[in-house]
Order: structure tokens, then sequence, then C-alpha cells
């Protein structure tokens, strides 16, 4: 806690929770009938924006996955653009309302265009280490991912090759312990997804996920070894899905309310805002204008991207495939 300043520490507050007044906002988006599909970020905000704060953000790359609302944030996208591509509208900067909610691509924050199937981010994410390398400048890659999604064979290409050829990558996992309904026992015969790190060649720590400045750190150690040459490096942050998979998903079948109740009890937003009360930075009018501002930001992007215009028709294969391509 220490090294980061009291305004930079309430920076990270304020993006987790702009992140979670989003996500929450999305949900009732989707149950109004409003919006088609929403993926949430909601348990995951201390992971994901401790892992952004440890990078040169906008200068090293990102390759994210479809649950990383609160780094997407960090990176500087905002609820309004986000709101756009949950309302697949025209001026989505990530695909112009072309691909799924939450398949980022943000050429100015590097973070670079995901697909659906999961774990195929992570081969991208080896290929930008090995450019980085070639080109011998300093940047690093984080790549996160699920830990359901550490099963698939392009996971351990990736982090295999990147270790090998001991590129600047930093691979995140966030762990929150369910695959949709599948549980982290039936992915897995390690405790940890850090133990994989030592058949694979490279270091592998376990973080908890739900303490924002545990992950700035474990993240941060890794980034910091690999600009300086060091090789890859595998940082898992241990948390929970507070929600369903999806807007698609009834997790009542697979999982019971106790469970989850029980885990709310470490909320990562709640700890992080505890920890802030106690150090007397957050003062109940400042949380006040916080939470004011944020549910005003969020309100106002809803009702800009539902009026904001849909794609034409017409433009729907652009630019996705060549608009002129040669005769004979
Ligand atoms: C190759 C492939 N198989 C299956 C799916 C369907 N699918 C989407 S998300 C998901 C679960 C991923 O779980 P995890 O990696 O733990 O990430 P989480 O959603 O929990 O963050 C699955 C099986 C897919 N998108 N791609
Ligand atoms: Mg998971």
């Amino acid at each position: 806690m220490d090294e980061l300043s009291n305004d930079t520490l309430l920076e990270i507050f304020w993006t987790m929770l702009l992140s979670r007044r989003t996500d929450e906002r999305a949900w009732t988006l989707h149950r109004q009938g409003r919006i088609a599909f929403h993926v949430s970020a909601i348990g995951h905000e201390a992971t994901q924006v401790g892992a952004a704060y440890a990078l040169r953000r906008g200068e090293d790359w990102v390759v994210p996955y479809y649950r990383d609302l609160a780094l997407i944030l960090a990176l500087g996208f905002t609820p309004y653009d986000f709101m756009l591509g949950l309302m697949g509208r025209r001026d989505e900067p990530s695909s112009g309302g072309r691909q799924m909610p939450s398949h980022w691509s943000i050429p100015r924050a590097h973070v670079i265009s995901t697909g659906s199937p999961v774990a195929a981010q992570s081969p991208h994410a080896a290929g930008l280490g090995l450019a980085i390398k070639l080109r011998g400048d300093d940047r690093v890659v984080l790549t996160t991912i699920g830990e359901g999604s550490t099963s698939q064979g392009d996971w351990y290409e990736a982090v295999n090759f990147s270790a090998i050829h001991q590129l600047p990558v930093v691979f995140l996992v966030e762990n929150n312990q369910y695959a949709i309904s599948e549980r982290l026992d039936k992915q897995m015969h390690v405790p940890s997804v850090a133990e994989k790190a030592c058949g694979l060649g490279l270091p592998g720590v376990s973080a908890d996920g739900t303490d924002v400045l545990a992950v700035y750190q474990a993240v941060k150690a890794a980034v910091d070894r690999a600009r300086s040459g060091g090789g890859p490096g595998l940082v898992e942050a241990r948390s929970y899905r507070i929600t369903p998979h999806s807007s698609d998903d009834d997790d009542r079948s697979y999982r019971s309310r106790e469970e989850v109740e029980q885990n709310k009890k470490s909320d990562p937003l709640l700890l992080f805002q505890a920890r802030l009360e106690e150090k007397g930075l957050l003062p109940k009018e400042k949380l006040r204008e916080m939470e004011d501002r944020a549910r005003q930001i969020v309100e106002e992007a809803a009702k800009k991207a539902e009026a904001a215009p849909l794609p034409e028709a017409a433009d729907a294969l652009h630019p996705v495939y060549a608009e002129e391509v040669a005769n004979g």
C-alpha cells in the first residue's frame, strides 16, 4: 500500500466502483429486455484493476478475455463505450457492433481484439511477446484467462512457448472457482493454477484476487521481471464469481445460495472500501460523492447509448471482407 500514493489508491477504488455500478446497470438492462447479453466482472474488480495498475497503461500490450470489464475501464474504456457494445450500436469502439459484447479491441490502449473460443487469446499474447523480443523494446504483454480455460491446449502451448523463448508475457489467471457450472476440481488436479508453472519452467505465484493491492504486487513483480529480460510469469488471482456465468446462466442449478452469500463476505469492492476508510482516505461524504458520480455517469451512458444509431445493414460486411478483390 505504501508504494502507491493516496491519490492512486483512490483512483483504483474509483475504477472498481465505476466498474461495479456499470456492471449492475447491465444486469438490470438485461432483465428489462433492453440488451441481449451480459457477462459480469462482479467479484473480479480487485484482480483486474490491480493488474492494470501494474502496467505502463497505454504502452504495454493487453490481451484480455470477456470477463474483463474492470480491466478495460482501467485502460481507458468508458461506461458509454461499453454500453454501446451491449446495445450493438454503430459507434461501438471494439467492432462497430459486429462482435458480441465484451469482445474488446482498443487500439489506443494497446488492447488487441478477442475472439470467443476460450484460450485462443493466449497464443496471440505469446506472439506479441515474440515480436517485442525481436524488436528489442521494453514493453510487456499481460494476458488474462479464466482458470477453467487453462485446461485448453492453446494455453499450455502459449505458456510453454513463452517459457522456452523467455518472452515478456505475464499470464494472469482469474480463478473464480467455476467454469460456467464446472467446479475447479473438475478442471485440474492441483490445488492452484500457479502449480502448473513448475512443469513448464516459469515462476508461478498465487495471490488473493479479492485484495487489489495483493494482485497489484504480484503482477507488478512479474511485469518488472518480464520487462528486464527475466522471461514470462504466471499469476493466479483467487476470487469468486459472485454472479451467474452470464445473463444466460441460472446458477441455482449447480450451487447453493448459502455458498454465494458466504463468498459475498469477500466482496473485493467492500474489502478495499473498508481499508481506505480505516486509513482515513474515504470519509462518508467522499464516498457518497463518488457513488453519485458513478451512478450519474452510468445512467447517462445507458441513455446515450440507447439513443445512439444502429449500424447500417449495408455496412455489415465492412471491414470484415476486402472491399475490392482483383478478378482473375
Ligand atoms: C473452446 C471453447 N470451449 C467452450 C466454450 C464455452 N465457454 C465459454 S466461457 C466458458 C467457461 C470458461 O470458464 P473460465 O475459464 O473459468 O472463465 P470464467 O468464465 O469463469 O471467467 C466456456 C466453457 C468456448 N467459448 N470456447
Ligand atoms: Mg472461472
